[in-house]
């Protein structure tokens, strides 16, 4: 774990000491947009476009997610990274195709040699141009959702007109609560920290959870960007939060409306292939060793994902 400064790779964990142990996300660093027009620098083409994930990483899940349900996988290739993220940061197992880098970090150098910030995945990144578009998983799927469709001929839209301001408060109280809410928890570093983090955490998930007893998905009749930026954190929960994180007031299984929830969604054509439970549990126990310092990967829990999820009556 850790960053580069001016170009440089260092070494260091979060430092909380300065937000009284809160953990809190650095906003990422590469903000640009692919774009169906003309004028648009990054424009929609097959073959253009690496994106590098982490099947560990839920803002990772979603950009693969989102390539899935939108047909780009035979447009838009992909380098998975190792799960262990230690010293070096995310490392590739085998040199990625574009430039034989083993390093993370060594991508976001080569976009920018003097780049400061933290190496995250997703990126998103333009061969022919030769740089960044975005490390913004957020954004990353609003172009996979929409700017790629004459492309493809998937017009299936995650982020429709007529829901947009729905699905946009929903990601906007999800985000902080639940998404960063249970890195909130697992990186806090002091006792007031994480309470506060957990308790905003089970608010909100009881609060999903009565929406979902009467609507079928969040916005409503429909799965939408909101649900699949949900989900990326709920089926990490019960392997991961719950106790390496310790978000352990209950699990998603015993909620009566989140559990049937994830198992629908999981069970959606083609997600369960997007899903890695080894990447999941040995990335988080194996790399953050100051919460986690013999490294030790619990062997459980049994979960039961493929049994009948029964929200059809909704
Ligand atoms: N805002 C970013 C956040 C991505 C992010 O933080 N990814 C984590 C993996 S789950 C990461 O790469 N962390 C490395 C680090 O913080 O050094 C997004 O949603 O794309």
């Amino acid at each position: 774990m850790g960053q580069l400064v001016n170009g440089v790779w260092h070494d260091t964990w979060y430092d909380t000491k300065n937000n009284g142990g809160k953990f809190v996300r650095e906003d990422a660093g590469f903000r640009d947009w692919v774009q169906d027009n003309p004028q648009a620098k990054f424009q929609p083409e097959s073959g253009r476009y690496h994106l590098y994930v982490s099947l560990a990483c839920p803002w990772a899940h979603r950009t693969l997610i989102l390539r899935m349900l939108k047909g780009l996988e035979p447009h838009i290739d992909v380098t998975v990274v190792c799960p262990d993220m230690l010293s070096e940061g995310w490392q590739m197992g085998l040199p990625e195709p574009l430039f034989g880098h083993t390093r993370l970090h060594q991508i976001y150098t080569q976009a920018k040699a003097d780049y400061t910030g933290r190496v995250t995945v997703p990126v998103l990144w333009d061969k022919k141009t030769q740089t960044i578009v975005s490390n913004e998983s957020s954004e990353i799927i609003r172009m996979f959702n929409r700017e790629f469709d004459r492309l493809t001929g998937n017009v299936d839209d995650y982020y429709p007109q007529h829901l947009r301001s729905v699905i946009d408060e929903w990601n906007d109280y999800i985000y902080p609560a639940i998404n960063n809410g249970v890195y909130r928890c697992g990186f806090a570093t002091t006792q007031e920290a994480y309470e506060e983090a957990y308790q905003q955490l089970f608010e909100a998930l009881d609060r999903v959870d009565r929406h979902l007893e009467t609507h079928r998905y969040l916005a409503g009749n429909q799965i939408t960007e909101a649900d699949w930026r949900l989900f990326t954190t709920l089926i990490r929960f019960d392997a991961v939060y719950v106790g390496h994180f310790k978000c352990n007031k209950q699990r998603i299984q015993d909620y009566p409306n989140l559990n049937g929830y994830l198992k629908e969604l999981y069970q959606v054509e083609g997600i369960a292939q997007t899903t890695d439970f080894y990447h999941i549990k040995r990335h988080y126990y194996f790399s953050h060793t100051s919460i986690n310092p013999t490294q030790i990967v619990p062997q459980g829990p049994q979960l039961d994902l493929e049994s009948p999820h029964g929200r059809m009556h909704l």
